[in-house]
């Protein structure tokens, strides 16, 4: 069985969506994020690098990077029928992933975290203000992604669409996203409105985007 490090509000959300939809079997361990517990010696036994999320797989083995869970969970089910079976289409579901771990997750841990990315006393807004200018740009080029849609692939949700949604719903101003980029709103009402990403989603406590409109 896996065991997923998890907390509201956090990547462990794309781990999660990932298992369920897989049909893996998990239990959830709660880190207590808010009280500082993945910064204690006890987790970062499990991450060194003191985040969330962390997953064991069944034999023991340890692994980080919530898009490596994702990656991890398409290829030990392969019949999920939530990964393209087509090798150009895994193409375009890796770039996706990739960009929506390296670039927008990353941008918004630099506006989340800015006191993190400057050693200049009063630099932590213009790194917040430079963070927030920079995702604005990169959800217009995932908005272009999102054509048709609602999903990356149409109307068939793979377990690329939750990680971007999650994304999407750490926005630093979500109501402003959703009315500048439609596509990236109807992604996010067609995952939340997803029955089984839906609860979860709920459960993780990411915001509506009804309720940004
Ligand atoms: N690249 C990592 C980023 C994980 C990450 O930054 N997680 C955040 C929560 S969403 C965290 O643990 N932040 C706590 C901290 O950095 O102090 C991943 O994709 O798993």
């Amino acid at each position: 069985m896996y065991k997923l490090y998890w907390s509201k509000r956090t990547g462990a959300f794309a781990a999660e969506t990932a298992l369920e939809l897989c049909g893996a079997a998990f239990e959830g361990v709660q880190v207590d994020h808010k009280a500082g517990a993945h910064r204690e010696a006890a987790y970062l036994a499990i991450n060194p690098a003191g985040q969330i999320p962390a997953l064991a797989l069944p034999d023991g083995q340890l692994i980080t990077e919530s898009a490596a869970m994702v990656l991890h969970l398409a290829d030990a089910y392969p019949d999920s029928g939530y990964w393209p079976m087509d090798t150009a289409e895994r193409a375009v579901a890796y770039r996706w992933l990739v960009f929506a771990s390296a670039q927008l997750y990353e941008t918004d841990l630099r506006y989340s975290y800015a006191d993190r990315y400057t050693t200049a006393p009063d630099g932590a807004e213009g790194v917040r203000q430079a963070a927030h200018r920079h995702i604005d740009h990169l959800w217009s080029i995932v908005a272009e992604a999102l054509t048709p849609g609602p999903f990356f692939f149409g109307e068939e949700l793979t377990l690329l669409d939750p990680y971007v949604a999650m994304v999407a719903a750490w926005h630093y101003d979500l109501p402003r996203l959703c009315a500048a980029e439609p596509r990236v709103h109807a992604l996010l009402d067609a995952v939340t409105a997803h029955p089984a990403v839906g609860p979860i989603w709920r459960r993780y406590e990411l915001p509506m985007p009804a309720l940004a409109a």
